[in-house]
């Protein structure tokens, strides 16, 4: 467990602080939980809240493929990435045709919960983390209700529970993303913008605020190698990301020249086919030999 627990290996002063917050996390846990309604006598006047109270949550075909996240120094890795999937690993084509306006929250709920189920029931025994659309949640302290109670359920860390928050798409307003991510923080759960140089998901996001960890997208990492424009905007982010005590994650990495340049830049945590493609309903091994 040592390794989840200092995933945030560049920044140990912001992860010491997360430390601190997740050793209490079983007393904040219960405490939520109780001041938190259960479903049946949440709000009716919120529409949110009443999509996820009347809604059957076996009702989506859903499953998940992990991806494995490794951390250079120790060798070893230090979470799996649940990526929705078809009941039958069908892609992610998939499992959006059954979302719509109606069940958002529904489905995020569901992904949330059944990422967590089968994560306990293969055995995963580094951190998880989990996918989110901001505009999913209608209220962050009502909506992660049911992520505790699963966490609760299946003995599941809070603190190893690992949100990835993406603005590809635009959040209708900013206050709500960044209310979601200091609700998040606080329960104990660390949390990544994903996606990061993509998209809506830029150095902005961090003048405002500042997550345990960004994941740098696939875009920029791709022949980082060989483009000296891309190696500038990098070293500009590890420098930025540095002076905020942000920990930095490599998504999308395919090569191992890749690998080796942002090793010797200082990334430490690395994702991507180089080092494993994505297992359905399982939890990929990674090579001794890769690093
Ligand atoms: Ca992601």
């Amino acid at each position: 467990m040592d390794d989840i627990q200092t995933i945030d290996g560049n920044n140990n002063a912001r992860y010491a602080d997360n430390q601190r917050v997740g050793n209490s996390s079983t007393t904040i846990e219960r405490s939520i939980l109780q001041t938190i309604p259960v479903t049946n006598t949440l709000d009716v006047r919120e529409p949110g809240c009443n999509q996820c109270r009347d809604q059957d949550h076996q009702a989506f075909e859903l499953s998940f493929a992990f991806q494995p996240i490794v951390r250079a120094s120790s060798r070893s890795i230090v979470s799996y990435e649940a990526l929705a999937r078809g009941p039958q690993g069908q892609g992610f084509a998939y499992v959006k045709q059954q979302i719509n306006d109606n069940n958002l929250y529904h489905f995020d709920q569901t992904c949330r919960v059944k990422a967590i189920e089968l994560a306990t029931r293969l055995n995963l025994k580094v951190a998880l983390n989990i996918n989110f659309t901001p505009n999913a949640v209608y209220r962050p302290e009502t909506c992660i209700r049911t992520t505790l109670a699963a966490a609760k359920k299946y003995g599941f860390p809070v603190e190893s529970i690992h949100f990835e928050v993406t603005e590809s798409e635009e959040v209708q307003e900013k206050s709500h993303l960044f209310d979601i991510i200091a609700a998040y923080k606080k329960l104990g759960f660390t949390t990544a913008i994903d996606d990061f140089g993509a998209g809506f998901s830029g150095l902005n996001l961090l003048a405002e605020f500042q997550p345990d960890y960004i994941k740098i997208d696939r875009a920029l990492i791709d022949r980082v190698d060989q483009k000296p424009a891309k190696q500038a905007i990098i070293q500009g982010v590890l420098l930025t990301c540095k002076m905020l005590n942000i920990g930095v994650l490599a998504e999308g990495v395919e090569r191992r020249e890749e690998y080796e340049w942002l090793c010797s830049k200082g990334v430490d945590l690395f994702q991507g086919y180089y080092f494993a493609r994505p297992g359905f309903e399982q939890l990929p091994e990674v090579a001794d030999s890769t690093f």
